[in-house]
């Protein structure tokens, strides 16, 4: 089990004490939020402010690319070097090329699937990619509510995977908490990101605290 950050979530005046709290919460990776305002009403995230968050940071980043075009998105970002790109599979006019030229840049390959897309669509490409993004919320916004036929969709996931020596890991994001977590069957669940509803919400608690709520929900 894996646990993400979304740092889109986080307070951008105060990045830098947010990332020392994050690694010090022993998160395993930062999510980092792309939007273009077109494939998605919503921007995030451009290369400069990810630029610095690399240098800042220890912790791997996951970019994921809530556009439309990802080749020239993946070209923009790819310096930067993160562990992960996941692109949308919606967005894509070559798939296979668009795997390629994640590849190419020597970064983990992603493929991001909205709540409405069947997980069908993955059956080719599980055996050229490392990672699945399953999105539990329509890409955009945090906060929220969790789409409850993701449940289905992870489930078919585990059989399409079940024959597989090594299958691509699986990350959800989109309201993700403990309520969410407990619906999940956490077997086919590698990466959990957390934004608002577990995570980002001021509660008194730390962060260190509330990986760890995270965690024993996991586990339970
Ligand atoms: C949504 C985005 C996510 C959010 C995260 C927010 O478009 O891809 O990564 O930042 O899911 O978490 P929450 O708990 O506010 O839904
Ligand atoms: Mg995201």
């Amino acid at each position: 089990m894996k646990i993400a950050a979304s740092i889109m979530c986080a307070n951008q005046l105060a990045l830098k004490e947010e990332l020392e709290k994050l690694e010090k919460a022993n998160v395993d990776i930062l999510h980092c939020d792309v939007m273009d305002g077109i494939f998605v009403n919503n921007l995030a995230m451009g290369p400069y402010a990810l630029e610095y968050i690399k240098k800042e940071t220890s912790i791997p980043l996951d970019i994921h690319l809530a556009t439309i075009d990802p080749g020239k998105y993946i070209e923009m970002y790819s310096h930067i070097k993160p562990e992960y790109i996941s692109f949308h599979f919606e967005a894509s006019d070559d798939v296979e090329r668009d795997i390629q030229m994640i590849k190419d840049a020597g970064i983990k390959v992603s493929i991001a699937i909205s709540p409405q897309t069947p997980v069908e669509v993955l059956e080719k490409y599980l055996d050229k990619i490392d990672m699945i993004l399953m999105m539990t919320v329509n890409p955009g916004f945090a906060g929220q509510k969790f789409n409850m036929g993701v449940l289905k969709k992870l489930d078919k996931l585990k059989k399409m995977t079940a024959h597989m020596d090594k299958r691509p890991i699986v990350e959800v994001d989109g309201n993700i908490n403990p309520d969410t977590i407990a619906m999940m069957d956490r077997d086919i669940v590698d990466v959990y990101v957390l934004g608002t509803s577990a995570l980002f919400r001021e509660d008194g608690k730390t962060y260190s605290e509330k990986v760890d709520i995270i965690k024993s929900a996991v586990m339970k």
